[in-house]
């Protein structure tokens, strides 16, 4: 299922603001897959293979991810990104949103009352820009600053991209809360694709 008609249209189709929420390096683009490009995505990733060792459902391409030991290696690769991510990698590229194809790529899935622990993505693993897609419902990630402690919740809309760089990146948390609704609107289902650079050591 597709959210709609839950947001005001924006001003302008895919429109992107730097710094979003007096975060440098933060960047919000609205509007980055059409209602109609989401479902295409969520169909694809929706026949690819669901891992269900986290409490919630995961997908890894490029490279698998080892939570605990937060690592990954040469030997974690597992093949090029399948053509539906790239397609929506290549667009990350054309728009600016990030400056090489990634190569690797998480795919989570949020029923209503799942979330993600606040964390910073690895900082040895992973290159600076991190992107995350969102398809199907908008939830609410807050931002935690490292240095202070201070809260900033964005709600990331459907179809959205959100880019982490710089400060953003590395000195402030992110997490979405386990709970049922954002906002006063009920959550139903939404599946993130968050796109990253593996640094790979020596
Ligand atoms: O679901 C999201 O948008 C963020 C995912 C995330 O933070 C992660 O996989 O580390």
């Amino acid at each position: 299922m597709v959210q709609r008609d839950l947001f005001d249209p924006p001003a302008e189709p895919r429109e992107v603001l730097r710094d979003y929420l007096d975060v440098p390096g933060l960047t919000y683009c609205r509007q980055f897959l059409a209602p109609e490009e989401q479902c295409q995505v969520l169909a694809k990733v929706d026949a690819g293979p669901w891992r269900n060792d986290l409490k919630r459902l995961v997908q890894h391409y490029g490279y698998k991810y080892d939570y605990k030991a937060r690592s990954v290696d040469l030997s974690m690769y597992v093949g090029p990104l399948p053509p539906f991510a790239l397609d929506v990698a290549q667009r990350l590229l054309d728009q600016e949103l990030v400056e090489e194809m990634p190569d690797q790529l998480i795919v989570n899935e949020y029923e209503p009352g799942q979330g993600i622990t606040a964390h910073i993505d690895c900082e040895p693993c992973f290159k600076n820009t991190i992107v995350t897609v969102s398809l199907g419902w908008a939830y609410e990630m807050d931002f935690i600053s490292v240095a202070t402690g201070e809260v900033k919740p964005a709600l990331l809309e459907q179809g959205s991209a959100l880019v982490l760089q710089g400060e953003a990146r590395y000195q402030w948390m992110h997490r979405i809360k386990a709970r049922l609704s954002d906002r006063g609107v009920r959550r139903e289902r939404r599946v993130s694709l968050t796109f990253r650079n593996v640094i790979l050591g020596d």
